[in-house]
């Protein structure tokens, strides 16, 4: 890479130096030689990443590298201590490639950056990385992607491709939405009507569908593999019309209500005070998190234009004790932060503007105050179901929208609620809402490529301390990056909108 050209990964690592000396080649037949737990694993997912990227035929031996391999050395002196989970260096030279990391993670996120240094033109004979050394290590724990599965359903083969379009990004939580007005997704063996009835349809009359148990466990161990924790979200005590319409005795009158396929919000409620209620939520919490081996269990807690605020607040506090109970952190929606009677630890989720409006900024530094954290998803920057542009087939405008590339970058999390900073902040996250989106083609050209600026943002250290965050994040460093990883996405099929901000190559 000539000097002074931003090195062609996204995110942004730590450092990148070049070096002086001949490039790296990757031969035909090329060895990958692993040390140390877990190397064998993530040489086995870079070997089937880079046959399907690439259709190299490399081979993993536990042996010493030679000349021309590509070394996977897991030992925990292999980078500093505060790099130790996730982070990775990585050494490009004439000799070989060598990634250390002092665990599995972060040999796995190594491997991703190598990855986009790969050139894209498999055809082309010999591929070659100009030398360079990386050091690397992410801002948060948290990186998230958040898919709604409720409102059009996606079948596991699909969740699967869309793992692995986020990992190369180093997206590290698959929050999946599973529960809305329009549908229920997950199988609960004591309440099979959820997903029977419930699950049987979606958004616009889509045809529905749901995750068998076995089908949701196969789920989460790919994506443990690939070193991403899924977050389920059962969404109560609003957005819950589907459950409504499964079980009758939910609702007050004890009359079920139509299944609904349309995409108002707000209309639907879990009654706090009534018995049924907390037995059912005692039921399906217990199953999901007895699935999810990930520590977090999302309730949701949004948008509950339906529940009065004294019930609201019962509500909350009962729920999230239960899945405490269930040994898992509750999450929620900020809104959550109503209540002052959260678990301790309970995370919550900011999805107001950047310019926080009415109560948001409040609930959201409630959840700091009683011991929890916070994930960063504002919406008029980081809600991926959000248009480009005016006039989009796809995709709703109600944040704040068109967002553009530009603005889904030129953000950062610890300057949106006052007093809210890193200390605080557990992560990013980016959600892609999905009434308008019907097919896993349509999520994706919303998801790309503005998920990969929401990833540099979770990712990449802070911007230098000033006021003016565009001028601190460059988008002018940012734009040839893009255009450079939109020719990996699309050499491996991912879908993604051709801004025009950006020169595509
Ligand atoms: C808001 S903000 C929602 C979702 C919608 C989305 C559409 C929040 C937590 N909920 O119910 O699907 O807007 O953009």
């Amino acid at each position: 890479m000539p000097a002074g050209e931003p090195i062609p990964v996204i995110p942004r690592p730590v450092s990148a130096e070049s070096v002086d000396g001949a490039p790296f080649t990757l031969r035909p037949g090329a060895r990958v030689s692993v040390a140390g737990a877990g190397a064998g694993e993530v040489a086995e997912l870079l070997l089937a990443e880079l046959a399907s990227d690439c259709r190299r035929d490399l081979t993993v031996v536990h042996e010493p590298p030679a000349f021309g391999d590509i070394a996977i050395v897991i030992a925990e002196d292999e980078v500093p201590e505060d790099a130790r989970a996730e982070g990775y260096n990585l050494a490009v030279t004439a000799e070989g490639v060598r990634i250390g990391a002092a665990s599995a993670a972060g040999a796995f996120w190594g491997v991703q950056t190598l990855r986009q240094l790969l050139p894209v033109e498999c055809a082309s004979d010999p591929l070659t990385i100009e030398p360079v050394i990386i050091r690397d290590r992410p801002r948060y724990a948290y990186r998230g992607a958040m898919l709604d599965v409720a409102r059009h359903f996606f079948a596991p083969a699909e969740v699967r491709r869309f793992i692995d379009a986020i990992v190369l990004l180093k997206i590290n939580h698959l929050h999946l939405h599973l529960t809305d007005d329009q549908g229920w997704r997950i199988q609960i063996e004591r309440w099979p009507n959820l997903t029977a009835h419930g699950g049987s349809t979606g958004s616009d009359g889509s045809a529905g569908g749901f995750y068998t148990q076995d089908e949701f466990r196969e789920l989460v161990a790919y994506a443990a593999a690939r070193h991403v924790t899924i977050v389920p979200e059962l969404d109560m005590p609003g957005h819950t019309n589907a459950a409504l319409a499964s079980y009758p005795e939910l609702t007050p009158s004890g009359v079920a209500p139509a299944l609904y396929t349309g995409s108002k919000v707000g209309f639907s409620t879990l009654q706090a005070d009534d018995v049924r209620t907390w037995e059912f939520i005692d039921d399906v919490v217990g199953e999901v998190a007895a699935l999810t081996p990930g520590p977090y269990l999302h309730i949701g807690g949004d948008e509950c234009l339906s529940t009065s605020p004294g019930e609201f607040l019962r509500f909350i506090a009962r729920a999230t004790a239960i899945v405490a109970d269930h040994g898992k952190t509750p999450a929620g929606w900020h809104e959550m932060g109503k209540s002052d009677a959260l678990p301790d630890g309970t995370i919550g989720q900011y999805w107001d503007f950047l310019t926080p409006r009415e109560s948001a900024g409040d609930e959201t530094l409630s959840f700091v105050r009683q011991g929890g954290s916070v994930i960063m998803s504002p919406a008029d920057v980081s809600y991926l179901d959000i248009v480009y542009e005016e006039g989009d087939r796809l995709g709703q405008d109600w944040a704040d929208g068109p967002t553009s590339i530009r603005q889904s970058y030129e953000w950062d999390p610890a300057r949106i609620v006052p007093g809210l900073g890193d200390a605080h902040i557990l992560g990013v996250e980016g959600p892609v809402w999905t009434e308008t989106l019907a097919t896993i083609d349509d999520v994706e050209e919303m998801v790309f490529p503005r998920l990969a600026a929401v990833a540099e943002v979770a990712w990449s250290p802070a911007p230098a301390d000033t006021a003016d965050v565009e001028s601190v994040r460059d988008f002018g460093d940012f734009a040839p990056r893009l255009a450079a990883l939109g020719a990996h996405w699309a050499a491996a099929g991912t879908n993604f909108r051709r801004v025009p901000e950006i020169a595509w190559h």
